[in-house]
């Protein structure tokens, strides 16, 4: 099965190709610079996922995914929430972003319900710019005091998820990729994929008849097949 992810960090591409297995074959846009960057200008998640999916759906033939994911911390309202990517500035680095969520929450004690956070992730599928259905995962934990570990992106290294000492950058890749707010989505999206992929290609709900995904098998012109 090929699937075709709306995104261009690379860290995402890898972790849903984790998630999904070896059994499929992820693209993400890195074969498609002449799709320009998306603006994303919605007010959730799921509105971002949306515009995202959408877009690219326009441009690229079949079923196409977007991720639109961040984290959200108590103590700041929700923040950076859908801002994350952009929290210390377009072009910031990711240390810089974390030094930036630190620092706002320096003096919240390290046992405060203030420290707790969680990672949402909404996917979004579309096809022909039409959205068909939307997933979303959240995992929950807490901010840690100082950033740990070098596995994973973004703000791994100071997010601990609950159950765990350690952060999501310690935690070995399986592990995040188990219980994290991408890996609750995909696996969302994966039970109704059969029926997606039908309704993709003009078999309606069910996927075509019995299981798997037939609509999606042998050679469809799709982004997913
Ligand atoms: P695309 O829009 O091209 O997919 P992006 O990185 O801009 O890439 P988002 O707008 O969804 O994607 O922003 C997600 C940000 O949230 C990401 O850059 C990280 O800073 C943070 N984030 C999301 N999931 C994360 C994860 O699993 N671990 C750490 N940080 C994460």
């Amino acid at each position: 099965m090929q699937l075709i992810v709306a995104t261009r960090n690379a860290h995402k591409t890898r972790e849903i190709e984790q998630i999904f297995g070896s059994a499929s074959a992820v693209r993400d846009l890195t074969a498609h610079p002449e799709i320009s960057e998306i603006t994303e200008s919605g007010t959730s998640f799921e509105e971002n996922a949306k515009l995202k999916a959408i877009a690219v759906s326009k441009k690229l033939p079949g079923l196409v995914i977007a991720d639109d994911s961040g984290l959200e911390v108590q103590a700041l309202g929700g923040a950076p929430g859908i801002q994350s990517a952009r929290y210390a500035g377009a072009n910031a680095s990711d240390k810089e972003r974390i030094a930036k969520l630190l620092s706002r929450v320096a003096n919240v004690e390290a046992k405060s319900d203030q420290r707790r956070a969680r990672f949402r992730c909404v996917l979004a599928v579309a096809r022909d710019g039409q959205v068909l259905a939307t997933f979303e995962g959240v995992v929950e934990g807490k901010i840690a005091e100082r950033p740990r570990g070098s596995h994973g992106f973004g703000y791994d290294p100071i997010f601990i998820p609950d159950g765990f000492e350690e952060t999501f950058a310690e935690l070995p890749e399986e592990v995040k990729n188990n219980i994290s707010h991408r890996a609750k989505a995909i696996r969302k999206l994966q039970a109704k994929l059969p029926t997606l992929c039908g309704e993709a290609y003009g078999f309606g709900a069910g996927g075509g008849g019995g299981g798997g995904a037939p609509g999606c098998a042998a050679g469809a012109p799709a982004a997913l097949i």
